[in-house]
């Protein structure tokens, strides 16, 4: 299928270390992935779902003790620890070689080795790049068909050049105490063993698109980033992109496919989708930033998916979708916690034990997932796969807080945005194994993800800000505070275009705000509650009174947090930016003054 040398070395290579029995190079062609399917549903990889029901959809249930991203066991593999930085685990390349080649020894067996050559980002684009994922799972040869561009147009693409994410990742036996996900920047190489996870397994996504690339592209100049990216269509037709970082399981995908509120729909908004969870974004020769979204397709989290909380992702997934650890009813459909639908009787849980939906036990796996087509999705984007991108007016980070952060406010800057996105708190959930609601700074939602230095990637953002000369705007946002009974106060879902109606008229400078302590605050008055759906709590109604604490800034908590951010910044050693450290020191000048107004 290629005539490419590196490419050739780099799949014998790995066929002496790993035997399998056969080399199948996936073309991308339709018969060859019916054939694979047909190979997995009769082992019992993939379970066919009711076909008139979700045409082109399947099963698949993952081993119970491998269902999410194991950041413990994540690492990054640089000649120099001191280049992983302190929130990376670092091992030394010869290391991670000689322990994960004794492990991939004769792993493939009895096996077929799969060569998966993929493009991240549209064929052709300047943005896009290039991996060839080896692998003896099927299910990851069906997930990458979704989730990138994968067979002969990713080669001829690549042409004779080395330029080529080398992702090697076998099932091995499953073994959870030699599961590796190791990362080679230095080598542009990926090693996974031990796991059937998509997040751990599907090598384009989380390793290379995010890991491997935020490592070149501070080399070569751009950024990449765990970021959505939707356009605001307002009545006049104009779009304002937006790329909003959050971490795992935070709400990025519903973002991404809100539908507005019925008083803005009627005025002629629309969201508009271009990607639920990847970012790539260059310098444009206009001095603005533009984005690419480097996937093909959504690896969202099932539970809490309904028609009310995300109907275009419900959408998304009627047809062409793989479905994992959710819930198989008896009529071969599937099911999840959050559902439109009653709990079903007579199912399967995602364990594929008989479930009693009034046992108490959860029927979905918290991190359930679907893959589903982009193309599918009923708000994706009709320039969604421009080569060129979309350019962003607005940068917004987010984090779960359940106190303090409030609804939304804007930085004074870039370099402020910066350091706004690098003390941003979020608590884990369970898309990474751990305890959840553990809260944690998770810089631009890119803890788990930056290849490199954190320090040297904060330095990076500070370069591309000088760089634009029409740079976005940079906000913060939080949908999760709760109020003294645990409940939350904002609505969230589609009500958060109230919050993005408000984020797009400050870029175009047609609202005022008034200055906090920690950045520019919204007037109560220029967020539009009129006719807020609080559906998750039909009970309650929200009204100015909730608004006010949403939008208050309350300096005191603020300034409780100076020492655990002093401790987190010292972390980064005489790596921190200098800009960042004054940035730190103004705000905890302002937090003592405890200037501050509601007005
Ligand atoms: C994901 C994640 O799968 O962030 O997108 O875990
Ligand atoms: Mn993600």
């Amino acid at each position: 299928m290629t005539e490419n040398k590196m490419v050739l070395e780099f799949v014998n290579k790995m066929k002496s270390l790993a035997c399998p029995d056969e080399v199948v190079w996936i073309t991308g062609e339709k018969e060859q992935l019916d054939e694979l399917r047909v190979q997995a549903l009769a082992t019992g990889e993939l379970i066919e779902l009711n076909q008139d029901k979700l045409p082109g959809c399947y099963y698949h249930r993952s081993a119970i003790d491998d269902v999410a991203r194991v950041e413990e066991r994540t690492f990054i593999c640089c000649k120099n620890e001191a280049d992983a930085g302190p929130t990376n685990n670092w091992m030394s390349p010869n290391k991670a070689y000689e322990m994960a080649t004794d492990i991939f020894s004769n792993c493939m067996n009895g096996r077929t080795m799969y060569v998966i050559p993929f493009s991240m980002g549209p064929i052709g684009s300047p943005f896009s790049k290039v991996g060839i994922e080896l692998t003896d799972s099927i299910y990851v040869v069906l997930n990458m068909d979704i989730m990138t561009r994968i067979g002969k147009p990713a080669l001829d693409m690549l042409g004779d050049s080395n330029d080529f994410v080398r992702g090697m990742h076998s099932k091995c036996e499953l073994d959870p105490e030699k599961r590796y996900i190791l990362h080679f920047p230095e080598d542009n190489a990926i090693w996974s063993m031990n796991s059937g996870y998509g997040g751990n397994v599907l090598l384009g996504k989380k390793c290379f698109a995010l890991r491997l690339a935020s490592y070149q592209a501070k080399n070569e100049g751009w950024l990449a980033e765990h970021m959505l990216i939707l356009g605001v269509e307002n009545p006049k037709g104009e779009i304002s992109y937006i790329a909003a970082a959050f971490p795992s399981a935070c709400g990025k995908t519903n973002l991404a496919m809100l539908i507005p509120p019925e008083i803005y729909r009627k005025k002629g908004y629309k969201v508009w989708t271009v990607g639920d969870d990847i970012a790539w974004l260059r310098v444009g020769e206009d001095g603005r930033l533009w984005a690419v979204n480097p996937e093909k397709g959504f690896f969202g989290v099932a539970p809490g998916t309904n028609s009310k909380s995300n109907p275009n992702a419900m959408a998304s997934t009627k047809r062409d979708t793989i479905f994992t650890n959710v819930v198989l009813k008896k009529d071969m459909t599937v099911w999840w916690e959050g559902h439109d639908d009653p709990p079903p009787k007579g199912a399967l849980n995602w364990k594929g034990e008989s479930w009693n939906p009034e046992s108490g036990e959860k029927g979905a796996h918290p991190n359930a997932r679907f893959t589903a087509p982009a193309k599918g999705c009923p708000s994706i984007a009709s320039n969604w796969e421009d080569p060129k991108g979309v350019p962003v007016s607005a940068i917004v980070i987010g984090g779960r807080r359940a106190k303090m952060a409030p609804l939304v406010y804007q930085s004074w800057d870039w370099q402020h945005g910066v350091f706004i996105a690098m003390i941003t708190h979020s608590e884990t959930t369970s898309a990474q194994v751990g305890a959840t609601g553990v809260a944690r700074r998770d810089p631009f939602a890119m803890l788990p993800f930056c290849g490199y230095h954190m320090g040297d990637y904060l330095r990076h953002w500070l370069d591309i800000g000088k760089k634009l000369t029409d740079p976005p705007k940079i906000f913060n946002v939080n949908w999760f505070r709760i109020d003294g009974d645990g409940n939350y106060i904002w609505p969230g879902f589609s009500e958060n275009f109230r919050v993005l109606d408000w984020i797009v008229r400050r870029c175009k400078d047609e609202v005022d705000a008034w200055e906090s302590v920690i950045g520019y605050m919204p007037h109560y008055e220029d967020i539009d509650i009129t006719d807020i759906d609080y559906y998750i709590n039909p009970g309650k109604r929200f009204n100015v009174s909730d608004l006010r604490v949403l939008l208050t800034v309350e300096s005191a908590i603020w300034r409780e947090g100076i020492p655990s951010r002093q401790d987190f910044l010292m972390t980064f050693g005489n790596r921190l930016p200098k800009e960042l450290k004054d940035e730190l020191t103004a705000f905890e000048h302002r937090l003592r003054l405890g200037y501050q107004t509601n007005l």
